[in-house]
């Protein structure tokens, strides 16, 4: 399909979004939240697609305001009707533009002639695209442009364009990131094993704890990859969106857990969420090193560190053993300190701690008994 200016994610991945410091996902991303008003399976989807089948082309203003008031020469048909995919189709039929409420619900005018500020920089070649792309950044809201020479559905939004694929050619990138994750999956798994046994032995080096660390980070990386599909695609990904769930059950919050495990502590020790914001912030090659991954959790930057011994505090061992709320849970590590010494706590040490009675304690003692067991097996 056509190409866009906008970079697109590689298969593999954590390149592009790993250049912006937000951190990305949701609806707040305004990208992501616009191409979810035009998924497919939503009214706006359905009226586009029509014009592109009509084979009639379309410019259409997502907002009205006073800036779009004075872009608006000449004042076409002032409207201000419910929205529906047919009225728009037909109403895109005549020469000109159509202004839209920003939520998409209302038609607020029709064959409007629009001009923009020619002085604002534009790349695109045909009178239609140009103006899309300067209305879009005169006025902030988002412009879609339907090509009727070239059939492809552009959105111009905080200063980039989008196109529009079907959904056969997104789902096909995303079944090939989904096929990453799941391989990023499994390696993640193996490494979280191995460090839970090596927990239990307290043979842990820093490298261990950073190596499950890096693994979380790009697996919640091409998860976020994907989940930008699964907004892209509206009615379309569902069964995508359900694969996505399901192997990121637990990710996001074993993520957390092994940080608190391990951040550092001293004069230079981050806050979870300062160490949160330093991993965003690594590059995709930055990603592959594990000393940059140690540093932005709070390491020193120095390779050698990598081999020094490190101890967890418990949590997201603690976090295995069934029925045990999360409030508990940091109450205990609170008062032991250390994994080592909840492993070696007997149930009558277990309930000094508040809110741990005797059938607490006891299910804590034998959930960790289990857990250890479990990874000397392995
Ligand atoms: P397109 O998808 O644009 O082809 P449309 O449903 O938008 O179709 P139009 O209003 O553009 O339809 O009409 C296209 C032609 O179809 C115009 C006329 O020759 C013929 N047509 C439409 N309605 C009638 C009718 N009731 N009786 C006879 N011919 C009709
Ligand atoms: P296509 O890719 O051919 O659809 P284009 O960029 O080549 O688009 P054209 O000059 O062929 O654009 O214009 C196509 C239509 O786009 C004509 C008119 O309905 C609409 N259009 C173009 N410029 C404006 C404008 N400034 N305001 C309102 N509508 C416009
Ligand atoms: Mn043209």
């Amino acid at each position: 399909s056509a190409a866009s200016s906008t970079p697109r994610p590689g298969v593999n991945g954590a390149g592009h979004r790993a250049m912006t410091p937000a951190l990305t996902g949701g609806a707040s991303d305004p990208l992501r939240a616009n191409l979810a008003l035009m998924a497919p399976g939503t009214a706006l989807r359905d009226g586009l697609e029509r014009i592109l089948r009509g084979r009639t082309g379309a410019l259409i203003v997502l907002g009205y305001d006073a800036v779009v008031e004075t872009i608006c020469t000449g004042s076409g048909f002032p409207l201000d009707v419910e929205f529906s995919a047919t009225r728009l189709r037909e109403l895109c039929k005549m020469d000109g533009a159509v202004v839209m409420s920003s939520d998409g619900t209302r038609i607020v005018r029709a064959a409007v002639h629009l001009m923009p500020d020619p002085s604002i920089p534009s790349e695109e070649s045909g009178t239609r695209h140009r103006t899309a792309e300067r209305v879009a950044k005169q006025s902030g809201f988002p412009v879609i442009s339907v090509s009727q020479s070239m059939h492809i559905i552009g959105l111009y939004v905080n200063g980039q364009r989008h196109v529009l694929d079907d959904s056969a050619a997104i789902l096909s990138r995303a079944n090939q990131a989904l096929a990453t994750l799941e391989r990023y999956k499994l390696r993640l798994d193996e490494v979280s094993g191995t460090l839970s046994a090596l927990e239990i032995e307290d043979l842990v080096t820093v490298r261990d704890a950073v190596a499950v660390v890096q693994r979380l980070e790009m697996v919640r990386r091409i998860a976020d990859e994907i989940s930008g599909y699964v907004v892209e695609l509206g009615t379309d990904g569902r069964l995508l969106a359900l694969q996505l769930d399901e192997l990121m059950a637990g990710v996001d919050a074993d993520r957390t857990l092994v940080i608190r495990d391990y951040l550092p502590t001293g004069r230079k020790a981050r806050t979870l969420d300062e160490a949160l914001v330093e991993l965003d912030l690594l590059t995709a090659t930055e990603m592959i090193d594990l000393v940059a991954v140690a540093k932005a959790i709070g390491y020193p930057g120095a390779s050698d560190s990598l081999d020094s011994a490190v101890s967890p505090r418990g949590f997201r061992l603690l976090a295995k053993v069934p029925r045990l709320p999360a409030q508990i849970v940091d109450r205990l590590v609170d008062h032991f300190g250390s994994l080592q010494r909840l492993l070696g706590a007997t149930v009558e040490d277990l309930q000094a701690v508040e809110g741990v009675g005797d059938a607490r304690a006891r299910g804590v003692r034998e959930g960790l008994s289990r857990l250890a067991e479990a990874s000397i097996l392995e």
